[in-house]
């Protein structure tokens, strides 16, 4: 870490989160941009109390029954995330036997490949989205995002794209794709294009989802198929945003 941040300090745990995203940056992981989009959703986590309400807890589970119940699921990475969390994104693809694929909005083939020595270090032992012979492209994106693994993203019937701007959402769920979001501010076009979103800071979320995914997989596909009907999305994100409008 660059800095030392004492551990008494009252936001300790808010400023160790912003080295880390420091210290992403300067090895190269972590675009500027990276460093504004996470201060935009810190406001948001102010306001909700930088805690997991209960409501973003529901959404991490029907998130992880929606990723046991998938036939093939991957979870997509990108500077931020793989700066703040790599290690749980790994044990969350293991616990829920999810694929990895790397995929940037600000192309860069030596941050994707900086971003996947970190998650093998961390033990993934496959890391798609780095073979450009296997480049596949989502229509109707402007973006880098819209290329995507022919054996991955393409692929697959459910994606937890993690943080996430909005075009690539929309169309994947225009392509059937089930789709799962982190995103601290529900107003954003990823969060309302989601089948899932959870609105928590993904340094909680992940941890949380590793917890529930290890109790969930011993239940049965029927318990995991309730859980998810008795999920309403739209209600979830709502009751998070009347939380952060009382938060104001
Ligand atoms: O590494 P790259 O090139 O793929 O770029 C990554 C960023 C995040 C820069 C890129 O995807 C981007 O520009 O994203 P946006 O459009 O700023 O959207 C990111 C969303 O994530 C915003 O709505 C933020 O509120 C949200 N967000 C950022 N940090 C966190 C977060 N939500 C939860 N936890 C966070 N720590």
């Amino acid at each position: 870490m660059i800095h030392e941040i004492p551990p008494t300090h009252p936001r300790a745990k808010s400023l160790i989160v912003r080295e880390k995203l420091v210290e992403g940056f300067r090895k190269g992981i972590v675009v500027p941009q990276g460093l504004i989009a996470h201060g935009r959703a810190e406001t948001f986590d102010y306001l909700l109390g930088e805690r997991t309400t209960r409501y973003a807890y529901d959404a991490e589970k029907a998130a992880v029954c929606l990723l046991l119940l998938s036939n093939k699921s991957i979870i997509s990475i990108n500077g931020n995330t793989a700066a703040l969390c790599a290690r749980d994104l790994v044990i969350l693809s293991n616990h829920t036997k999810s694929g990895i694929e790397v995929n940037l909005f600000h192309e860069s083939t030596a941050r994707s490949n900086a971003i996947a020595k970190i998650l093998r270090k961390e033990d993934a032992t496959e890391v798609l989205g780095l073979n450009t012979k296997l480049k596949s492209v989502i229509n109707g994106i402007s973006s880098n995002r819209k290329y995507v693994d022919k054996n991955g993203i393409m692929k697959s019937d459910t994606i937890f794209v993690a943080l996430e701007d909005g075009d690539r959402t929309e169309s994947l769920v225009k392509m059937g794709k089930k789709v799962i979001s982190v995103d601290l501010n529900p107003l954003s076009r990823t969060a309302m294009a989601s089948d899932v979103t959870i609105v928590d800071n993904i340094v909680r979320a992940i941890p949380n989802m590793i917890k529930i995914s290890e109790q969930l997989v011993k239940r049965d596909k029927s318990y995991l198929l309730q859980q998810i009907k008795n999920f309403d999305n739209k209600e979830n994100m709502h009751k998070s945003l009347l939380l952060i409008r009382r938060g104001i």
